[in-house]
């Protein structure tokens, strides 16, 4: 058997959830590189969603659309709704979108950019100021159960963090809350972590966050019967 792993890189660390579920956190794997136009891109031309939990009288502050190549037009199916789909074309041209599809490529390397592009999604949210989302799972009938989420996260100023909260499906309080830079990849993974385990990014009024904008891009395997 031959390996061509650099033994010289340190491998991440993996902080281990519970049985069958895992977070790998690494900062500063992107530059946040023409963050600009994709804000601005998001913030314009993407619809608002009708907030859920209020029946849709107000709009969530977050924006959300979805990438799936293999089948243009359609959007990601969750809380009953479907996402604002978004095409090749709008996308292609955005660098910061290159340079994440660019980045899972490499951290794949057996699979051909085709074949990637054949069995992923890619969900973005914009979230301007202290917006959020609320704890969920990613457990939706198109997604490939138990497979990896890769999410990267960018924002408008280097300085920025905020924090993603890991919570057990049972209790209210985070497990693990870890703070994420522009740039960082979160990782997701395990047979579990979308059964037993639930994320989100607290939506919060604080001051320091009011200029802050946020651009998060979850790279999400797709099921083959979709
Ligand atoms: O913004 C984030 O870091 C999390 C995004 C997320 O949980 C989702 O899109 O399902």
């Amino acid at each position: 058997m031959t390996t061509n792993i650099d033994e010289s890189v340190p491998l991440p660390k993996d902080v281990q959830l519970g049985f069958g579920a895992w977070i790998r956190h690494i900062p500063a794997a992107l530059p946040a590189v023409g963050f600009d136009a994709l804000w601005e891109f998001g913030m314009s031309s993407v619809p608002p969603t009708p907030n859920p939990f209020n029946g849709g009288r107000t709009n969530l502050k977050r924006r959300q659309a979805t990438f799936i190549e293999r089948s243009p037009g359609l959007g990601y199916r969750f809380s009953g709704k479907r996402t604002h789909a978004l095409r090749a074309d709008d996308l292609r041209a955005f660098e910061l979108f290159a340079a994440v599809e660019e980045d899972f490529a490499m951290r794949h390397p057996t699979m051909s950019i085709d074949e990637l592009r054949k069995n992923v999604m890619y969900h973005f949210n914009w979230y301007p100021g202290g917006a959020g989302i609320s704890p969920h799972k990613d457990d939706e009938a198109q997604l490939e159960a138990g497979a990896d989420i890769y999410s990267y996260s960018f924002m408008n100023d280097e300085s920025y963090t905020r924090n993603f909260q890991v919570y057990h499906e049972d209790d209210s309080t985070a497990t693990l809350t870890v703070p994420l830079g522009s740039g960082d990849l979160l990782v997701m993974g395990g047979s579990r972590c979308q059964v037993d385990w639930k994320h989100g990014v607290k939506t919060s009024a604080a001051k320091r966050y009011a200029k802050m904008k946020r651009i998060n891009i979850t790279v999400r395997w797709l099921n083959s019967e979709l």
